[in-house]
């Protein structure tokens, strides 16, 4: 584990040095408060520091106020080293946003000690990140087909949108509604409907960019953006899509079924203001017409 010492004093620094080396730790250097600052300011910053609080340039203090004044940051643990021992020096080192406080000269099992409570608060803390990451991305999936949930795509939509409208660049959409598919559910039940939907939305992410994105807009109604293209790009990829979902059958539990698709495209222009409902609104109808004019089609 990477950690930062921040110490004016030369033999100060070097003990800290070797002593962290040997238990095992990257040590990363700064000889006073400003360096450190800049080396916790790194996108790889040290998550563990030793601050010493009389430094030239800033001091241990003035390094934790600025360290807790920002967010967003992945959280620092901070062990502020001083001389002072005085009570009211610690707690004016703790309220500075220092999460531990030991005095010079330091007895070195007492620093090991105190740096393993730290990397535990840090374990916790990343294992906290993780949880509510995994349960943010879970909020935004379907469950059924792990693709993106109808709020989840609209918000990737209109981020794309506004990004098309700074670019100058254009954005197609295509809505996929499978054909006929309550027939397949009545025959063969809901599982294997269930099946039919997990297959065909692994093959449609199977077939997209990195930067374009699939989701699920209603029952086996889904939306797929394709940033970058415009309407002739899109009816491309709507067919190709079209021809992916319909050629080869579908595995269910029931025996393997033929379904076909109807898709719907349609695309930014470039003289139009870039909103999002008339676009779904003319995906829709292009949809509706695709069915209307017999389905397993693309109209535009
Ligand atoms: P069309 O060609 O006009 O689209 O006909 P359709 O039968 O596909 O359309 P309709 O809207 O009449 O029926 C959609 C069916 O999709 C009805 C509904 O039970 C089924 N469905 C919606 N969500 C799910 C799901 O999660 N699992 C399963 N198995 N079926 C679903
Ligand atoms: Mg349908």
């Amino acid at each position: 584990m990477k950690i930062l010492i921040a110490e004016d004093d030369a033999i100060s620094r070097r003990l800290l040095d070797t002593i962290l080396k040997k238990w095992g730790y990257e040590v990363v250097v700064a000889q006073d408060g400003a360096r450190a600052w800049e080396e916790l300011q790194k996108e790889d910053a040290p998550r563990l520091a030793i601050l010493d609080w009389m430094m030239p340039e800033m001091d241990g203090v003035e390094v934790c106020g600025k360290v807790r004044e920002r967010t967003g940051s992945p959280y620092v643990y901070i062990l502020l080293l001083s001389a002072k021992s005085q009570r009211e020096d610690l707690v004016r080192g703790m309220e500075s946003g220092a999460d531990d406080y030991i005095t010079k000269p330091f007895d070195a099992n007492e620093l090991k000690v105190r740096l393993r409570a730290g990397r535990r608060i840090l374990d916790l803390q990343t294992q906290l990140m993780s949880a509510q990451e995994a349960l943010k991305d879970q909020a935004a999936r379907d469950p059924l087909t792990g693709i993106w949930n109808r709020n989840a795509i609209f918000d990737l939509f209109r981020r794309e949108l506004a990004r098309a409208e700074r670019e100058c660049t254009q954005v197609a959409i295509v809505m996929i509604d499978i054909d006929h598919f309550k027939n397949l559910n009545d025959t063969f039940g809901h599982m294997a409907g269930d099946a039919v939907l997990r297959e065909f939305t692994r093959r449609i992410a199977a077939s997209l960019r990195p930067y374009d994105a699939v989701g699920r807009y209603g029952g086996e109604e889904f939306l797929v953006l394709l940033p970058g293209c415009d309407l002739e790009a899109g009816m491309r990829h709507a067919e190709r899509l079209r021809m992916l979902l319909t050629e080869e059958a579908f595995d269910t539990s029931e025996g393997r079924h033929i379904t076909t698709c109807s898709l719907g495209v349609a695309a930014t222009s470039a003289s139009q203001p870039k909103s999002s409902d008339p676009l779904i609104r003319a995906a829709d109808a292009a949809l509706y017409r695709a069915k209307r004019n017999g389905r397993n089609r693309v109209e535009a």
